[in-house]
């Protein structure tokens, strides 16, 4: 690894602490974030094709064991080592765990103890799927079946016949270094998922997926935040004339850096370490592989209810003051809050678990909690992976959190045992090692301590990929000069002053786009003038060829296409050589950081907050995150392209078992405008998590700011806030069964063969359907209305049957306008609409009955606390409806007394698609019901007595 020399750089550098920087105090060059210059092998001409010259396996000794059966893989020639030393001998492990899941291991074998070259995923950090009581091949819905020499395999999925993986006529080659494996596709299958990366098609075929988590700003086809080595393959066939479709999932239980190419005729597999780990689930509907695999890797938690509402964020709320303006302005504007956010900006020097006391001084800021508390709402402050490091040789100087850790030795090291220290916003800095047998302790007692002081609601977790601004342990024998400014200028400093506006701009402000335009170009003048760009191209670094039995872990023989800098594993982040107490380095367990982060995190809140639900928003995430976590879409921009990618976005990671989604609403980076904040603010008041949210120094964005969005966010939260118990009880049902809430249409529709590429529109459960406009300056907009025979789609705003005929039809979209549609063979619990979560939940319940053309639906509603970790009140309806009536079925837990304030009555009943007027509409077969009629719409509205509320046991509501 090139050494930075730092401290010399750093001198020299102390010139640049301009009056401009934020803070007086040397900048850091930019060149320590330096990294090699990789040519990923994806796009070496000259790379080695493992498959051309590696040996392959042979498989011997193959015995039947009670899951599944065991065998030994011996290499099947001289050794290729062509990005690593191959292994001679691996044992193969199918286990057919249940009827619809099958595992497939292949791992080293016969190695001598403590001479494992490689770290395979720990069980206890990353939840395996279990073989509990294994079905055995007779018992599942799996075929599995191999080729001895060389040994290739083959995955079919007996109720259909179809052979949804195999290896055949390829060759495994696997090394201490790089495993690849490849499969074949047909030409009708349609693979999703793979990320964390945004990408031109939601259908993957020609993508590559690398998977490393990166803190990269969300650029298209690139890694970004988390780890999800799991795709769902959806595949189409003709069924006697009518196309029916099948879906599977794969999970490959690896997390070391990756490639994966998704292409036409197949897939190929790479990744620098590790086992082979795959589970197949069988569906064949999305909906059940979702759920299976969900399952699996740990259901989503069930938010507090609170969470729902919408929350208010920006990078640079100054102080007290400008956290307390935006909350009353958002309440004078009577546009819904729930929740003010504080980044960075409130803490003393970028220090974890403190406040600026000159911005945020502390008793007055418990004052102001304790004030946003007394009216039901909420605060949530981001903390940071990274802790200071205090300067030892300026003796004012102490930061009580960074000596406890170093007490308890819970940090991460160099491989001289000495703290692996990188630099981030507060400077010089160390990370947390979760493996050190003492960093929970150590983790949970700052959230203790800090919360006597600070009440806040929950944590957002941010730079946890684990980001650093430099390569390697730059801080080493460097920290006597802290605190250091990051090695680059932050927006709105001199030289990143924002003019970026959304995608036409200069249409609708050509005066101010003009200006911009102009700024910027100065801006850029001025830029190329103090950094000139460099003439000198950079050749690529030679990565040295393999050494037997040695990891090169800092330079890979096989480079994935890290997107980071110039690929270098290094850049930007922890690097690879860090070293934690269990032995593992950064290279083995890199995309993991942030998932056991957050879970470290979860059971500190647990001790913070005894009995409640733990409210977390996390940037990193892996399988089994959405167990402990929301999770944003890092940082976008305020552009209409990055808004039509939030919904691909809040797909993706349903298939991720993350279904508690939102992305930064308005965009982060650039300034937002009028039109692009209207359509978003419009748009995320259906995703799960709801927050605006923008980089320092651009231009403000909360909706109260231009009175067009003001009204248009009242309107889609009207929307949003009515709609809370069907969000909630979505959030339930996944919690419980692992199922997704945000949907897209093809899993909902899953033999439509249409819907393949549609992530521009999504679902919102079963029963709801969004179609948002998502261009500049249109007015209208164009959507697919599926159907599965009986589905009639009803619109939200009027309650009229409209397009059900399975094709694309052009709707009126003007601004503020969002077109929603309810699927008929639903019921939507509701409740009527207030500024906060706390008042909406004292309003009267409403039920919206969508009968479908066979004049049936169904839904369901959950009630309890909205907070209780371990609910012990709970009361579930289930809603059933006929052309002629609506039965509510209630099964409770413990003491529904206790839920009193949350069971008002139910008000109203809306049926969309009654043919008729009825006559009379009764209660329970007696008491008159008054109602309203509408013959043009077919909408039937139905007043019950107050005396109505939901309760266990039978009710029933009857019309004729
Ligand atoms: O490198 O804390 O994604 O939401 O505003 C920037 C400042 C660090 C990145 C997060 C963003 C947050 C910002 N952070």
């Amino acid at each position: 690894m090139k050494v930075q020399s730092v401290g010399a750089a750093l001198l020299a550098g102390v010139a640049t602490c301009a009056a401009e920087s934020f803070r007086p105090i040397p900048t850091l060059p930019a060149s320590i974030d330096n990294g090699e210059n990789i040519l990923p092998t994806i796009m070496n001409n000259s790379a080695v094709d493992a498959q051309a010259v590696c040996p392959g396996y042979k498989l011997m000794h193959m015995r039947e064991t009670k899951s599944g059966v065991d065998a030994r893989l011996y290499l099947a020639g001289k050794a290729c080592n062509v990005y690593g030393t191959d292994i001679d001998q691996l044992q193969l492990r199918v286990q057919y765990q249940t009827r619809d899941r099958l595992s497939v291991q292949i791992f080293p074998a016969n190695i001598p103890e403590g001479q494992e070259p490689w770290y395979i995923v720990n069980d206890e950090q990353v939840q395996r799927p279990l073989d509990r009581m294994p079905v055995g091949p007779n018992g599942s819905d799996w075929e599995f079946s191999y080729v001895a020499s060389p040994f290739s395999f083959e995955v079919k999925r007996k109720s259909t016949g179809d052979v949804v993986f195999s290896t055949s006529g390829t060759k495994l080659v696997f090394e201490n270094q790089f495993v690849e494996w490849k499969t074949s596709l047909p030409s009708n299958a349609n693979i999703y998922g793979l990320g964390d990366i945004i990408s031109e098609n939601f259908e993957l075929k020609g993508a590559n997926r690398t998977i490393y988590a990166a803190d990269i700003g969300d650029s298209p086809e690139a890694n970004l935040y988390g780890a999800h080595p799991f795709y769902l393959d959806h595949r189409y066939v003709k069924v006697n004339g009518k196309t029916k479709g099948y879906a599977h999932g794969v999970y490959s239980r690896n997390f070391h850096g990756q490639d994966i190419l998704v292409r036409e005729g197949g897939i190929t597999w790479r990744t620098i370490g590790g086992s082979i780990d795959l589970f197949f689930f069988s569906g064949p509907t999305p909906a059940k592989v979702t759920r299976s695999y969900v399952t699996e890797i740990g259901k989503p938690a069930l938010p507090q209810y609170w969470t729902l509402g919408f929350h208010q964020c920006r990078w640079g709320y100054a102080n007290i003051t400008e956290l307390d303006d935006v909350v009353k302005n958002y309440q004078k504007f009577q546009i819904p809050v729930e929740t003010i956010w504080s980044d960075i900006d409130y803490m003393d020097q970028y220090r974890d678990w403190t406040v600026d006391e000159n911005t945020f001084p502390q008793a007055e800021f418990k004052t102001f909690l304790d004030g946003l508390h007394a009216q039901h709402l909420h605060w949530v402050p981001i903390v940071d992976a990274a802790i200071y490091v205090p300067n030892p040789s300026n003796g004012s100087e102490s930061y009580a959190s960074y000596d406890r850790g170093h007490a308890l030795d819970v940090f991460m090291k160099n491989e001289d045992g000495s703290e692996y220290i990188g630099a981030v916003w507060p400077g010089f800095t160390v990370f947390p090692d979760w493996s050190a047998p003492n960093v929970q302790e150590w983790w949970t007692n700052e959230f203790l301590a800090w919360f006597k002081e600070i009440p806040f609601d929950g944590i957002w977790l941010d730079m946890n990929e684990v980001s650093s601004f430099c390569v390697g342990s730059c801080g080493s024998g460097q920290v006597d000069m802290n605190p250091v400014h990051p090695p680059f200028s932050l927006p709105g400093e001199k030289g990143s002053i924002i003019y970026s506006y959304p995608e036409g701009f200069n249409l609708t402000n050509a005066t101010e786009a003009a200006a911009a335009a102009s700024s910027s170009k100065a801006q850029d003048a001025y830029n190329s003038k103090v950094n000139p760009p460099s003439t000198v191209t950079t050749p690529y670094y030679q990565i040295p060829a393999v050494t037997p039995n040695v990891r090169n872990i800092n330079h890979p023989p096989y480079a994935i296409n890290n997107a980071q800098g110039s690929h270098d594993l290094a850049i930007h982040a922890v690097s690879p050589n860090a070293t934690h107490h269990d032995g593992s380095s950064d290279y083995d367990v890199h995309s993991l950081w942030g998932f056991l982060e957050t879970k470290a995190t979860f059971e500190a809140l647990l001790k913070v907050f005894p009995g409640k639900r733990p409210f977390l928003l996390a940037r990193s995430t892996a399988p089994g995150s959405g167990k402990y976590t929301a999770h944003w879409g890092g940082d976008n921009a305020s552009t209409f392209y990055y808004m039509r990618k939030s919904i691909q976005q809040a797909l993706n990671f349903g298939l991720f078992g993350i279904p508690f989604f939102g992305v930064d609403t308005c965009g982060f980076g650039g300034n937002s405008d009028l039109e692009l904040c209207s359509r978003w603010m419009q748009l995320s008041a259906f995703f799960t998590f709801y927050r605006n949210h923008n980089i320092i120094s651009a231009n403000s964005q909360e909706a109260y700011v231009w009175a067009d969005v003001a009204s248009a966010s009242k309107t889609a939260m009207s929307i949003r806030y009515s709609l809370l118990p069907y969000f909630y009880t979505l959030m339930y049902h996944a919690h419980k069964s692992g199922s997704t809430v945000l949907r897209a249409l093809s899993w909902e529709f899953p033999d439509d063969e249409n819907l393949i590429n549609n992530d521009y529109q999504f679902m919102v459960g079963g029963g709801l359907m969004v179609l948002p406009a998502l261009d500049q300056g249109v007015t209208k907009v164009t959507g697919y209305f599926p159907t599965d025979g009986s589905t009639t789609w009803y619109d939200w705003y009027t309650g009229a049957a409209t397009f059900s005929d399975g094709k694309n039809h052009t709707v009126d979209a003007p601004l503020g306008h969002i077109p929603v549609y309810v699927r008929g063979g639903h019921i939507l619990p509701l409740q009527a609409p207030a500024l906060t979560t706390y008042q909406a939940r004292k309003n009267p319940f409403e039920i919206l009955v969508a009968l479908d053309k066979s004049g049936t639906a169904s839904g369901s509603v959950y009630i309890d606390d909205g907070e209780s970790q371990n609910v012990k009140d709970a009361l579930f309806v289930a809603l059933r409806a006929t052309k002629t009536s609506l039965s509510l079925n209630g099964v409770s837990i413990g003491n529904l007394n206790n839920l009193k304030s949350y069971l008002t009555n139910v008000a109203t009943v809306y049926v969309l698609g009654v043919s008729a007027k009825p006559s009379a509409v009764k209660v329970a077969g007696s008491e008159n019901c008054q109602f309203e009629y509408d013959s043009q719409t077919k909408k039937l509205t139905i007043k019950l007595p107050s005396s109505f509320v939901y309760s266990k046991g039978k009710q029933q509501i009857t019309w004729a």
